[in-house]
């Protein structure tokens, strides 16, 4: 897909997910798409616009290929701010594949990646970000994310940057009439009220980037990992996290050989749990395997829990494991599993194991997990954070958020040195352009191409 290629072709897609379903959608947009329905569904006048019309659907041989609801929107009042036909058939895949290669063959190209939504935003229906709120929308994993990819649609995120954007650009217009013109012609900015404005839209990015840890963390989760040696619990410890008997447990050292993965919802954020097999030394071949998988997932992991057996003394393969978490040098908390059972071990013992972190009892046998549950909280930063909607979800939103911020604050110590107008403007300027790389007015046709690059087919 080439971000600057003309709008001037029709592209069609199945806008459907993969495989049988109930309806799919094949989608057309562009000049010839009134023409290329019409064609399809023989019809012998225009259909009404945003109505929706039952037709019958042929090949180019007349074939009869389904049924349909055939839905005209012409542009600019549609999705992609072009003339839109929207072709609802029953959902098989064969038939689905026969209306798209109809459309096609009747002039439309195929869409690539997010091509509708590019053109809605080349056509100014979308702004960037509410562009990449479409994808965010569709892929968000949990109802959190969702909430924060519907508000960015909605353009929360757009308004908050559109008007720190127009409040950087009344102060450079300001500022280069100052340069362009004599004093007695335009009277000199008032330095305190300039550095007062220049305070308060850096407060107003702070507070935006403030909420960027949990609004990424909601979007992209949070990857832990339960490490420790055979048979201490850490499938269990997962089963009980998730509620569900997802990972064999049996009472044999070295029942989990592979890694396992799975999902669950924490206030919001979803966390990638994986389980892994028990470290230790190993003759057996496929246990090696499962040990260095376990290691793998070690390096992948974004925070770890060391899981420890409280019911017996400690052993050296306990504190192998400690060491190779210790090198990993992640976010650690330190479970004491088998609560439920006389201990061996206290918290003191393990001080040494992975300094710093959190120890929390756990029996994971009673689903007694909620030491744990807290201390993920804490260690992934969800305790004490604002539980209110995160503004900013995306790293690209954060860089450019962070790079605005920079930009002002060097504009503000030109403004306390005392520099000249034009000096001060310079900070001004890359402030309203890296703004402008999150709405898309600065956006270069790389950054659309990656943009896009990552939607899926037909949206
Ligand atoms: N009493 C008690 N037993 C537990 C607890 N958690 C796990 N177990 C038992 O400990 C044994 C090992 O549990 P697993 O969850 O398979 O341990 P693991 O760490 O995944 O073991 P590997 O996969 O072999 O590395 C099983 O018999 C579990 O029932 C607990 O909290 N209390
Ligand atoms: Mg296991």
């Amino acid at each position: 897909m080439n971000p600057g290629a003309s709008t001037t072709d029709t592209i069609a897609a199945i806008a459907t997910p993969v495989g049988a379903g109930g309806i799919g959608v094949v989608r057309i947009s562009g000049p010839e798409s009134l023409w290329i329905a019409r064609r399809l569904t023989r019809r012998a006048r225009d259909p009404k616009p945003r109505y929706a019309h039952l037709a019958r659907v042929y090949d180019g041989n007349n074939e009869l290929i389904d049924q349909a609801l055939l839905l005209f929107m012409p542009g600019p009042r549609s999705y992609t701010g072009e003339d839109v036909a929207e072709l609802s058939c029953h959902g098989g895949p064969v038939a689905l594949r026969r209306v798209l290669d109809s459309a096609l063959a009747a002039g439309a190209r195929p869409a690539g990646p997010g091509e509708f939504t590019l053109r809605a935003f080349l056509n100014g229906r979308l702004d960037l970000a509410q562009a990449e709120a479409v994808a965010d929308l569709v892929a968000a994993p949990t109802p959190a994310a969702l909430a924060v990819a519907a508000n960015q649609l909605a353009g929360r995120l757009s308004d908050a940057v559109g008007d720190m954007r127009s409040a950087c650009l009344d102060l450079l217009a300001q500022m280069e009439a100052e340069v362009d013109f004599d004093e007695d012609e335009v009277p000199p900015m008032d330095r305190a009220l300039l550095a007062s404005t220049l305070d308060s839209l850096h407060q107003r990015l702070e507070d935006a980037l403030a909420t960027a840890g949990r609004g990424i963390m909601q979007r992209h989760g949070v990857r832990v990992a339960l490490v420790g040696s055979p048979n201490v619990g850490k499938s269990s410890l997962m089963n009980a996290l998730l509620s569900t008997d997802r990972a064999i447990v049996t009472e044999i050292p070295g029942t989990t050989r592979d890694v396992l993965e799975e999902s669950f919802d924490l206030d919001g954020v979803p966390i990638v749990l994986n389980d892994t097999a028990g470290l230790r030394e190993t003759r057996d071949p496929v246990e090696t395997l499962g040990v260095e998988r376990s290691s793998r997932a070690l390096e992948g992991a974004d925070a770890v829990v060391l899981v420890l057996d409280a019911s017996r003394p400690l052993l050296g393969n306990d504190e192998t494991a400690a060491a190779r978490v210790r090198t990993a040098a992640k976010p650690t908390i330190v479970a004491l599993n088998k609560r439920d059972l006389p201990h061996a071990v206290r918290a003191a013992d393990v001080r040494d194991f992975a300094p710093n972190a959190p120890v929390v009892h756990t029996a994971a046998i009673r689903e007694d997990v909620n030491e744990l549950r807290e201390a993920l909280r804490h260690v992934i930063g969800l305790a004490g954070a604002d539980g209110g909607l995160a503004l900013v979800a995306s790293v690209r939103h954060q860089e450019a958020l962070t790079r605005a911020r920079d930009e002002l604050a060097a504009a503000h110590r030109a403004v306390s040195d005392d520099q000249p107008s034009d000096l001060v403007s310079i900070g001004v300027r890359g402030a309203v352009n890296a703004l402008g790389e999150i709405t898309g007015e600065s956006a270069t046709e790389d950054l659309l191409d990656v943009i896009f690059s990552k939607f899926c087919i037909g949206k």
